[in-house]
C-alpha cells in the first residue's frame, strides 16, 4: 500500500468548484496520514511497518463506517469509481449527468492528485462537484471524503459518486463508506488487467468494460477479460459498453436505478 509506493502526503486540498473563492482545508488531525508518511520514509519491509499499515487501515475501517452511516441515514446511494488513468471515468459521469439528471439527484465528488480538471468538466454539466486534490496521494480515503461531503452537501435520497485517483492498486485498499465499488477498464488496457490487480476486482462489486467502439483497432478478448474477472471474484457484475458511442449505457442505467 501506500507505505511502499510513498504516496502519502500531508493531507487532501478540498474544493468546491461551485463557489468563487475555493479553500484549503488543513488537517491538523489526520493521524492515519501521519502514521502512513512514517512507514513511508523507512521502505524496509519490517514487522514494525506492517503494523502501521494495518494501523492506517483499521482507522480508515473506522472512518469509513462513520461515512456509511451518514450515508444510509440520509438514503444517498454513494458509488466509488475506480479505474486506470484514461478509462472513461469521467466521460461516464459527464454522459450519466447528462441522460439521469431529470429523473435522479445526483452530485459528485472528484479525486485527482492536481488540478480542477475533472470537476470543471462535471461543473459544465449543471451538476454539483467538490474536488479533492490528494497531492502526492494516489487514492481517496475515508477522512477525504467525509471533507469532501462536508462541502458537498449531497441532499438526502441522491446519488453521490466519487471518482477516485486513477490507479488499480490503492484505491481498492481503503473502503470509503460507499454502497458499491465500480471499477471502470477500457479495452486499450490489456484483456489482463484483471489478473495483474486481483485486489481491485476482488473489492469491485461491478466491472464496467468501456470503449467497445475501439475492439476493431486492438488486440483485446472480452470474453477473456470477463472470464478472468470472475476467477478472481465469481460474484462480480459485468456491464460492457460505450461511453462515447453510447452502446448500452442503458444496462448501466438500469443498473443505478435498481441500486438507489
Ligand atoms: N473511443 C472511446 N474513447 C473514450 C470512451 N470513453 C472515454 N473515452 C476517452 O478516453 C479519454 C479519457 O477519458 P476520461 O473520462 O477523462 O477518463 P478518466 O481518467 O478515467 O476520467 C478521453 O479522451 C475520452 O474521450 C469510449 O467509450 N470510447
Ligand atoms: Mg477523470
Amino acid at each position: 500500500m501506500c507505505s511502499t509506493c510513498g504516496c502519502s502526503g500531508t493531507g487532501p486540498v478540498v474544493t468546491d468548484v461551485g463557489h468563487d473563492h475555493p479553500h484549503d482545508h488543513d488537517h491538523p488531525h489526520d493521524h492515519a496520514h501521519e502514521a502512513g508518511a512514517a512507514a513511508a520514509v523507512t521502505h524496509k519491509p519490517s514487522t514494525r511497518m506492517v503494523d502501521l499499515e494495518l494501523d492506517v487501515l483499521a482507522k480508515n475501517d473506522l472512518l469509513a463506517a462513520r461515512n456509511r452511516r451518514w450515508f444510509e441515514g440520509r438514503g444517498i446511494l454513494a458509488l466509488n469509481l475506480m479505474s486506470s488513468p484514461g478509462a472513461g471515468k469521467t466521460s461516464l459521469l459527464e454522459r450519466t449527468i447528462r441522460d439521469l439528471s431529470a429523473e435522479l439527484a445526483l452530485s459528485v465528488i472528484e479525486g485527482d492528485q492536481e488540478t480542477l480538471l475533472d470537476a470543471e468538466r462535471i461543473r459544465a454539466t449543471g451538476c454539483r462537484v467538490v474536488q479533492i486534490n490528494t497531492g502526492s496521494g494516489c487514492h481517496l480515503d475515508a477522512d477525504m471524503l467525509a471533507q469532501g461531503l462536508r462541502s458537498l452537501d449531497p441532499p438526502a435520497q441522491s446519488v453521490v459518486f466519487i471518482e477516485n485517483v486513477g490507479n488499480l492498486v490503492c484505491p481498492a485498499l481503503f473502503d470509503l463508506g460507499e454502497a458499491s465499488k465500480v471499477v471502470i477498464m477500457s479495452v486499450t488496457e490489456g484483456d489482463d488487467k484483471p489478473l495483474k490487480y486481483p485486489h481491485m476486482f476482488r473489492a469491485a462489486d461491478v466491472l464496467l468494460l468501456n470503449k467497445l467502439d475501439l475492439l476493431p483497432y486492438v488486440n483485446f478478448d472480452v470474453e477473456r477479460c470477463i472470464g478472468y474477472a470472475r476467477q478472481i471474484n465469481p460474484a462480480i457484475e459485468v456491464l460492457t459498453l460505450s461511453v462515447t458511442r453510447g452502446d448500452d449505457l442503458d444496462r448501466w442505467y438500469d443498473w443505478l436505478r435498481r441500486h438507489r
